[in-house]
């Protein structure tokens, strides 16, 4: 048969068989994804795992390896028929070190510097081909090519490619749907609502938890000793990435908290602190006028002064409530806040209830740890399970409310609330810090301040003097590192 329609043969199977899957799938980097290819099932039809396999060696681009590593688990079964049927020794590496024995990552023999392929199934990041490919480099094997059977295309190949491995697919997510559209398998809705998908989230950064290292290989502790800069290219969410970018842009790290209750008064401050923010962050239901008209307004003005919106909803409930609250309702605050605080009070639900709701649209947290107001229940306990989930969901939780410096970690940004240049206490429990300790002694990413500029006789004067304190706060912080 031609490559080609074994190709399509071994498609339309692997759809018959049920490698290819539809609905709503959380990926391993925690990416809520409307297709889950499947190919572990291979296992249980050997017919197709060899056509897999052949299809695979089809594709290498060099005639000479001298090993063949499979990407476990599901690179494993078809490095084996591979190896068995090219006669090309094999290397396992383990997903964890056994910690008895030899403790070996990786087992089977090797000579340094023989030339070794990978296989992998799938790639989305490239993370689990990067893990693979740090070890084996650590044993001065040489790995220029791996081959994958779908190339996703969410930015795996090119973030590979920047690390010098070249990766080979058998088929890509766009010839796939084009292949099932073609034999009946799916229809073109499903094949577009796929392709949509890939397209609005193909950005994706490689971030390991072994090494916790990341595309450019620096390590990714010590949040408070990076720039804004250099944090872009370690996390893997794109509203965390744009964060950062208007920060470094702008030279702001400033959030004002737009409290207050109509909208002329809400778009008025927005005009007038827009180009000195960051971040505008509501109260949407604060408004006693709220409107559509509201809500164009103020997108507009985030689109000319390039800053985000941020509703502080503060979601607290379990999944399914908070996933109405979010889309729809009278301020369906999905469609137009590209930020959300969150709760972790009601444990992961809450976070996968919210992801639910946001139908392939570019949409981010941030997790209240702990609460500025004096008498906060948040306990290092509770700060702990938080910063868990954070790193259980990085494709939806881009940082932390805080008010100390709970996480290292320089994919999350930490925004602190409780900011006043001349304040210490409101009367009702509110606590205030000015900038420098915000940024300085608790480790703020951005400062959060509301009343210190609203009630200032001039806000934009205001807004500019928070901007230039905080903003130098963090320069003096990277820089005494
Ligand atoms: O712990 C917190 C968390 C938040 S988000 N303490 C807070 O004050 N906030 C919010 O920050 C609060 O809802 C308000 O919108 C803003 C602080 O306003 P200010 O006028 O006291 O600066």
């Amino acid at each position: 048969m031609a490559h080609r329609d074994l190709l399509e043969q071994c498609l339309v199977d692997l759809h018959r068989i049920g490698v290819v899957k539809f609905g709503n799938f959380t990926l391993k980097s925690g990416m809520q994804s409307p297709i889950y290819f499947d190919l572990r099932m291979i296992i249980s039809y050997p017919k197709i795992m060899e056509t897999v396999a052949e299809l695979m060696w089809a594709k290498r681009p060099n005639p000479d390896y001298d090993l063949v590593c499979g990407v476990a688990y599901t690179g494993l079964p078809i490095a084996t028929v591979i190896s068995t049927k090219q006669e090309l020794p094999m290397l396992i590496r383990r997903k964890e070190s056994k910690g008895y024995g030899t403790k070996k990552l990786v087992e089977g023999n090797y000579e340094e510097g023989q030339n070794c392929l990978m296989i992998e199934d799938v790639i989305v990041s490239g993370s689990s081909v990067y893990e693979t490919l740090e070890t084996l480099k650590e044993l001065n094997l040489k790995v220029d090519d791996a081959i994958v059977f779908l190339d996703r295309e969410q930015g795996g190949a090119a973030n590979l490619a920047s690390m010098g491995v070249n990766v080979i697919s058998v088929v890509t997510m766009t010839q796939m749907m084009g292949i099932l559209l073609k034999h009946g398998c799916i229809n073109q809705a499903t094949s577009e609502s796929v392709l949509e998908f890939v397209e609005s989230h193909n950005d994706t950064s490689i971030v390991t938890k072994e090494k916790s290292s990341c595309k450019n290989g620096i390590d990714v502790m010590d949040r408070k000793k990076r720039s804004f800069e250099s944090r872009t290219s370690v996390t893997n969410h794109p509203l965390a990435r744009k964060l950062f970018e208007i920060m470094s842009s702008k030279k702001t790290n400033l959030c004002v908290a737009a409290d207050v209750t109509t909208s002329k008064e809400l778009i008025s401050l927005a005009e007038k602190v827009g180009p000195h923010i960051c971040l505008l962050k509501t109260h949407i239901d604060i408004l006693t006028d709220f409107s559509k008209e509201t809500v164009e307004s103020l997108k507009e003005l985030a689109a000319t002064h390039n800053f985000m919106l941020f509703e502080d909803r503060k979601f607290g409930d379990i999944g399914s409530t908070v996933a109405s609250q979010y889309s729809g309702g009278a301020y369906n605050i999905v469609d137009w806040a590209e930020l959300v605080t969150v709760h972790g009070l009601p444990g992961d639900g809450i976070i996968k209830g919210l992801m639910s709701a946001i139908n392939g649209r570019p949409r981010g947290c941030v997790l209240v740890s702990e609460m500025s107001s004096s008498g906060a229940l948040t306990s290092q306990e509770y700060v702990n399970g938080c910063c868990k989930m954070a790193q259980n969901h990085t494709y939806f939780v881009i940082g932390f409310v805080s008010q100390s410096n709970v996480s290292s970690d320089p994919r999350f940004i930490l925004m602190t609330p409780g900011v006043q240049l001349d304040k210490s206490v409101d009367g009702l429990g509110q606590q205030y810090v000015t900038p420098r300790v915000a940024v300085l002694e608790r480790g703020a990413d951005v400062v959060i301040v509301g009343r210190g500029i609203r009630e200032a006789e001039d806000p934009e004067a205001a807004a500019i003097k928070y901007k230039e304190e905080a903003f130098s706060a963090y320069l003096e912080r990277i820089e005494a590192q």
